[in-house]
């Protein structure tokens, strides 16, 4: 039904000037050549690595807009149904390297590149990351957009052009962290297409009059109108020609100055809306799993949801496509007639968590004021619309907003909100007669001063299903925080979709070595084990041949040494190979327990110091490594990062110890970072209080690289140890249902540290006294501990402390080790980002591929 699009002129002509895909070394030195000539407009003699890595993504980028084009006109022909994935973090990392493999062209450009006298891999170092993301729910984002295209899925991400992504991370002389802004579009951006001629227009305040014929239309009016703008970032699937879209948001003034203003002298006033405007989109909040209640990061999520709002229905109107329950909607008024009867919807909206809530009332507003559609109609749409992921039960990370603020910002939206909260407890009192306690917890408002919008109940009700991220989470989200709505709508309504991990990325690009060995003991194409990861599972009868074994642990240790190598060139430090790597890496948070892994370390750090040398010489030696970043305004988890920074300090000069025990806090951990350190990896560790992490997506990328796990039983973990076997995995601490009862002990029956976890309270009273440099600062963290402990650090101690023990001795049977560890690769087919993304599109979005020919 779609339209030809073909230009005017003469097709032949137009098609002779069409380029292809680059398949040659020669078309490659060409277009780079090129590209330096022109674009770059600089000579071959002084053209340095970061010049070159500039011509080369040019010169990628050409290849990925011709499948980039050919896709998005194949889905404008096709009008199959879409999804959308609106996530306010997406955590890109590098481009380059990901773009080459997915294009089947990296042998290619090494050729090419290395003809014009360069190194692949110094180019690729010159990619700076895009860091549009805090930890692993704007990872999260990346590797579903990476299986969706691969999976060739029409699926688009929706997100928001920062100008600063995630801060860059400096460790002070005194070990604190200190944070400095990361301006990631300062060299221009190669992987981004801005659209200027895509913009839409978005208001904030002003008046909202209900209509006065009491059909429950308002009319909103004055406040402050911005415009925002589109940048298109390529997403290219795996071997497929399915090239998907990112659109990203920049915010800019609607108009560049008042002029009223302006004439009248008052230069100030006249600039201060564009200001506010650029504001919007400026800097990503940096902080993961908390709130941070700024009227700001309300107007991103606003202006965020309502220009992607419009650009989808713009789409959808242009589809041409009618809803049939709805024959009288203005939408569809110039529309051809196809049915579309078992599914009311043509797009899906997927929610990455409660930020992108606001959409729920917008599409409301716009299907009620704007469309002329009655409540229930509009509301019918909307239920079919949404699809909420939940991906935290932390009472500290679900969101609220103030309704004084909302009403303020969005007066509309407010009004709304109090709408659908009406009809929706006329609907629990129906069914739960005279149950006033039940009505308020699950309003929609939260009483009190000021009175606050619960976003997750929002995102809840007006969404057709609500999944948590693994299953002990989805469970728990069930049970908890939405427990009142299962009981009201039905348990089929909430499910789970475990998470995954592109295994392009987090396999075959950061590890090499690893991903050949495994295509060679396959004896398969690389292309069939990366698209379908359960073939690892033919590598497990290998963790019987010798050589096999040998092989394998070979490669672990050039991965060693490579990130030795690393810390060595960008901290000159010397690390050493032949121990044991031990790492945590991940943002700095309480409930995670870095403070759990430091105090362990200074507990085998005095244990070593009481040993003799002869005792010391038989202990298995061990680097830990640790890196994440604390949100800035985090005082507890930054004094986690100073305590480590200054353990590293005494423990790596100690010259009784230095050879058994070696400690490193790296800075700026990122994407990029991640991919050196994970192949890296003998154990990581993923210690959370019970019930706390929602999934954890690092502990499937350290497996996947046959890394093994120690951690407690909590979110991805236990998924993990179903599919390796409990023997393979290093488990310890309290179960999630034991967690509440611990800590009304903790409140209504403190037993002194000294007396529950004598050893814990050893190496707290060793940092006290000094021995890691003055022990005052450290006072509020240990307390945290010491009273309270709130996270069970007394309680999970001991059986850390044992685990620990039995990871050492594990270890000593070295060959017993390797087998784990191809065990455990071989076992991780379930994690990889294409089974969740198919999850996704089946039995929630109700999407199907669509191959681009
Ligand atoms: C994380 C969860 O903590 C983690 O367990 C999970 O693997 C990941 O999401 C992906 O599902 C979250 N990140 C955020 C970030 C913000 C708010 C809530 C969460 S939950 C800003």
């Amino acid at each position: 039904t779609g339209k030809e699009v073909w230009p005017k002129g003469d097709e032949k002509v137009w098609k002779a000037g069409m380029r292809g895909v680059d398949q040659d070394v020669s078309d490659i030195t060409k277009s780079f050549v090129n590209h330096v000539q022109t674009s770059l407009a600089r000579q071959a003699y002084n053209l340095d690595n970061l010049g070159a890595y500039q011509a080369a993504a040019l010169s990628v980028r050409d290849s990925l807009l011709v499948n980039w084009n050919e896709t998005q006109l194949n889905y404008t022909r096709k009008t199959p149904k879409r999804a959308y994935y609106l996530s306010l973090e997406f955590l890109m990392g590098r481009t380059l390297d990901n773009a080459l493999l997915n294009l089947g062209l990296k042998d290619k450009y090494r050729k090419g590149i290395e003809a014009l006298g360069f190194n692949m891999e110094d180019i690729l170092e010159k990619e700076r990351d895009a860091a549009l993301g805090n930890g692993g729910l704007g990872r999260l984002a990346a590797c579903y957009l990476d299986s969706g295209a691969s999976q060739e899925l029409p699926l688009w991400g929706y997100g928001l052009r920062y100008q600063y992504g995630i801060f860059q991370q400096l460790i002070s002389p005194e070990g604190n962290q200190l944070e400095a802004p990361d301006p990631w579009l300062e060299n221009q951006n190669p992987w981004e297409l801005p659209r200027l001629d895509v913009t839409y227009e978005v208001r904030f305040y002003g008046q909202a009059e209900r209509n006065q014929d009491g059909n429950g239309r308002a009319t909103w009016t004055g406040g402050q109108e911005v415009l925002a703008v589109a940048y298109d970032v390529m997403i290219p699937g795996y071997k497929t020609k399915t090239t998907n879209n990112l659109r990203l948001w920049e915010s800019r003034p609607k108009r560049g100055f008042d002029l009223n203003s302006f004439n009248a002298g008052n230069y100030e006033g006249a600039v201060e809306s564009s200001n506010s405007a650029a504001a919007i989109t400026s800097v990503l909040y940096p902080n993961d799993s908390t709130t941070f209640g700024k009227e700001l990061r309300l107007k991103q999520q606003y202006f965020w949801t309502a220009a992607s709002l419009q650009d989808i229905l713009r789409r959808f109107k242009n589809t041409g496509k009618p809803i049939a329950e709805f024959p009288d909607c203005k939408i569809l008024n110039s529309m051809a007639s196809t049915h579309l009867s078992d599914d009311p919807s043509d797009a899906a909206i997927q929610l990455n968590d409660t930020h992108p809530t606001l959409a729920i009332p917008e599409l409301m507003r716009i299907l009620i004021d704007e469309e002329e559609l009655s409540w229930d109609e509009a509301w019918k749409i909307v239920n079919n619309t949404f699809f909420y992921t939940n991906h935290t039960v932390l009472p500290e990370a679900l969101e609220k907003w103030p309704v004084p603020l909302v009403e303020h910002v969005l007066p509309r939206h407010m009004q709304i909100i109090y709408d659908i909260n009406l009809y929706f407890l006329q609907a629990v009192e129906k069914k739960f007669p005279g149950d006033r306690d039940r009505l308020a917890r699950m309003s929609l408002i939260e009483e009190g001063y000021p009175k606050q919008v619960r976003m997750a109940h929002l995102a809840c009700i007006g969404s057709r299903k609500v999944n948590g991220v693994a299953e002990l989470h989805s469970d728990l989200v069930k049970t908890t925080i939405l427990k009142d709505f299962v009981e009201f709508e039905g348990v089929s309504k909430f499910g789970n979709v475990t998470n995954g991990v592109t295994p392009r990325r987090w396999l075959d690009q950061c590890n090499v070595e690893l991903s050949d060995l495994i295509t060679k003991t396959l004896k398969v194409d690389k292309n069939v084990w990366l698209k379908d990861l359960t073939k690892l599972e033919g590598l497990l009868p290998f963790a019987e041949n010798k050589k096999f074994r040998e092989q394998w642990a070979a490669i672990k240790q050039r991965n060693k040494e490579r990130l030795a190598h690393h810390v060595q060139s960008t901290l000159g430090l010397t690390v050493r190979t032949d121990a044991m790597f031990d790492v945590q890496i991940k943002r700095l948070h309480e409930y995670k327990r870095q403070t759990l892994n430091i105090l362990g370390v200074i507990h085998r750090y005095l244990t070593l110091k009481g040993m003799s040398p002869a005792e010391r010489k038989k202990s298995n030696r061990k680097v830990v490594f640790f890196a994440g970043k604390a949100a800035p305004a985090y005082y507890i988890a930054k004094l986690t990062i100073r305590l480590i920074v200054n353990v590293a300090r005494v423990i790596n000069a100690d010259p009784d110890t230095k050879d058994y025990l070696q400690l490193y806090f790296l800075p700026d951990y990122s994407v990029s970072l991640a991919e050196v350190l994970i192949p890296a990896s003998d154990i990581s560790q993923h210690i959370s209080t019970a019930g706390t992490e929602a999934s954890g997506t690092s502990n499937m990328k350290f497996c996947l690289n046959g890394g093994l796990l120690l951690g407690t039983v909590d979110g991805a973990n236990i998924e993990i140890a179903e599919e390796v076997g409990e023997s393979n995995v290093f488990f310890f601490g309290h179960l999630t249902p034991a967690v509440e009862d611990l800590r009304y002990q903790h409140t209504y029956h403190p037993v002194p540290i000294e007396q529950k976890c004598p050893g814990l309270a050893k190496v707290l009273d060793q940092v006290s006294a000094g021995l890691f440099g003055d022990g005052a600062p450290y006072e509020p963290l240990l307390n945290t501990i010491r009273q309270g402990d709130y996270y069970l650090l007394t309680d999970d101690f001991d059986s850390y402390i044992a685990a620990l023990a039995m990871v050492d001795e594990a270890y000593l049977d070295r060959d017993e080790w390797i087998k784990k560890s191809i065990r455990t690769t071989a076992k991780m087919g379930k994690f990889s980002s294409d089974r969740a993304i198919l999850e996704y599109a089946e039995s929630y979005w109700n999407l199907e591929p669509t191959s681009i020919a």
